[in-house]
């Protein structure tokens, strides 16, 4: 099933003509509009009219988180404020978070590339669509959402968290499909079977899971538990959002929708373009969008694209799972976590030191953050009642900064261990 078969199944050939005639538009709106782009470009010598096959993007500069945040707020938007009709935003390295804008035009794009996914995992009209994804500055609540709609099915905004209201309304309103993160379904799952709730009675039938990697094993537990078929779907705020590749019935990778975007792989230390097969950084241009078009943004997320045909018909290339991140970045309940944003935290205390372990472990399927911090000497030694205060501000102020909730656990000076070449953060116990 196709939501729009033209698009989705485009001779290649004539796809790559596309893409070079929107490469160029886009080419121009960012040389005309962003300060940023005219920059890089002119650095480099090259004119959006210097583009002329799709081979010469190479000569085009990255994009990269920096960029957003040098930029920030609203510095790579390409239209005036008066046609931004939202704003969304995903957490930085460090307290500032990364700002994207969409116009009436971009909402009406993303929407329709959600009803793409959405149909590809069988939704229509009749359906209800459960979305347990976050709403708010998070892409993936609004995302879902406005697609849900254009397809004309049911939805219900629930957002995330809520389990017995979750598992309550699945039953009351016989929720057909399920949206939010694969290890929130797994933990839905796990606790509808305490609860005595027999999924296979329920008509749910498909869920639409992403925003944090996850494995073949996931989804067969999945599968098997909810009683569905589970696809991936994969997406970033500076790119989009949910939408930007969603698997088919085939479930052997996502098809990224290249009428909109243009994916490379680079050897994420070189930065040269590797044939398809080969495992890499995903590279990404915008093809079509108006408030925030971005060029050759770099991911940092590892995967491998195929241009091999897919069964199901669709043209475009596919890219496999997302296996790790150039980056030191983790993703605990759905959200974008730096290590380095607590770092800055612990910068503002005088009483603790920047020496700290992000410990990550899977509580009953939920994810679980502890963070280690080191008391400085000159407090150590001061009332317990004074270092609880101070344990309790730090939770506080992680929370608002970094949107989830930690455990802290204050320990002596010098216990946590000093490494002689790169610093260990994290410890990520947690087994997908
Ligand atoms: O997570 C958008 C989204 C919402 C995708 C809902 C899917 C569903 P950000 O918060 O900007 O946007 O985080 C983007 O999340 O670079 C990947 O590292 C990771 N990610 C997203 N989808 C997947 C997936 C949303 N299916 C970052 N598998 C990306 C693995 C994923 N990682």
């Amino acid at each position: 099933m196709y939501w729009d078969r033209e698009y989705e199944t485009m001779h290649r050939e004539k796809l790559r003509e596309l893409q070079l005639e929107r490469l160029r538009s886009t080419l121009d709106r960012v040389y005309n509009n962003v300060p940023f782009y005219k920059k890089a470009m002119d650095e480099r010598g090259i004119a959006p009219s210097d583009i002329r096959t799709m081979d010469d993007i190479k000569r085009i500069p990255f994009t990269v988180k920096q960029d957003l945040r040098d930029n920030y707020p609203f510095g790579l938007f390409a239209v005036p404020m008066d046609e931004v009709v939202r704003v969304h935003a995903s957490s930085g390295t460090t307290g500032k978070p990364t700002v994207v804008g969409y116009t009436k035009n971009d909402i009406n794009m993303w929407a329709n590339l959600m009803a793409r996914s959405l149909t590809m995992a069988g939704a229509t009209r009749g359906d209800v669509i459960q979305n347990a994804y976050g709403y708010g500055l998070f892409t993936g609540g609004m995302g879902v959402h406005y697609g849900a709609e254009m397809v004309g099915a049911t939805v219900v905004p629930i957002s995330g968290g809520n389990t017995d209201k979750q598992l309550m309304l699945m039953q009351d309103f016989s929720s057909t499909i399920l949206t939010c993160t694969p290890s929130y379904a797994l933990f839905l799952a796990e606790e509808g079977e305490n609860a005595g709730l027999d999924f296979a009675k329920l008509p749910l039938k498909a869920g639409v899971f992403g925003a944090e990697p996850w494995s073949e094993r996931m989804r067969q537990q999945l599968e098997a538990k909810l009683s569905i078929k589970a696809y991936d779907i994969y997406g970033l705020s500076e790119v989009m959002g949910p939408g930007v590749s969603m698997e088919c019935r085939c479930q052997q990778g996502m098809h990224i929708f290249e009428d909109h975007f243009l994916a490379e792989i680079i050897d994420p230390g070189t930065g040269e373009p590797l044939p398809f097969g080969q495992q890499g950084e995903l590279v990404f241009t915008s093809l079509t969008k108006e408030a925030f078009p971005i060029i050759r943004y770099r991911t940092r997320d590892i995967t491998v694209l195929t241009d091999e045909v897919c069964d199901c018909g669709r043209t475009h290339v596919r890219m496999r799972r997302v296996t790790g991140r150039t980056d030191d970045m983790l993703i605990i309940r759905g959200v974008n976590v730096f290590p380095s944003q607590v770092e800055s935290i612990l910068l503002e205390f005088g009483e603790t030191e920047p020496h700290y372990l992000l410990v990550v472990d899977r509580r009953g399927n939920l994810d679980d953050l502890e963070i280690l911090v080191e008391i400085s000497e000159k407090w150590f030694s001061d009332k317990v009642r004074h270092l609880e205060e101070v344990g309790g501000r730090l939770k506080n102020r992680i929370a608002s900064v970094l949107g989830i909730s930690a455990r802290i656990k204050l320990v002596e000076p010098r216990t946590i261990p000093r490494s002689e070449g790169k610093a260990m953060r994290v410890v990520d116990k947690r087994e997908i």
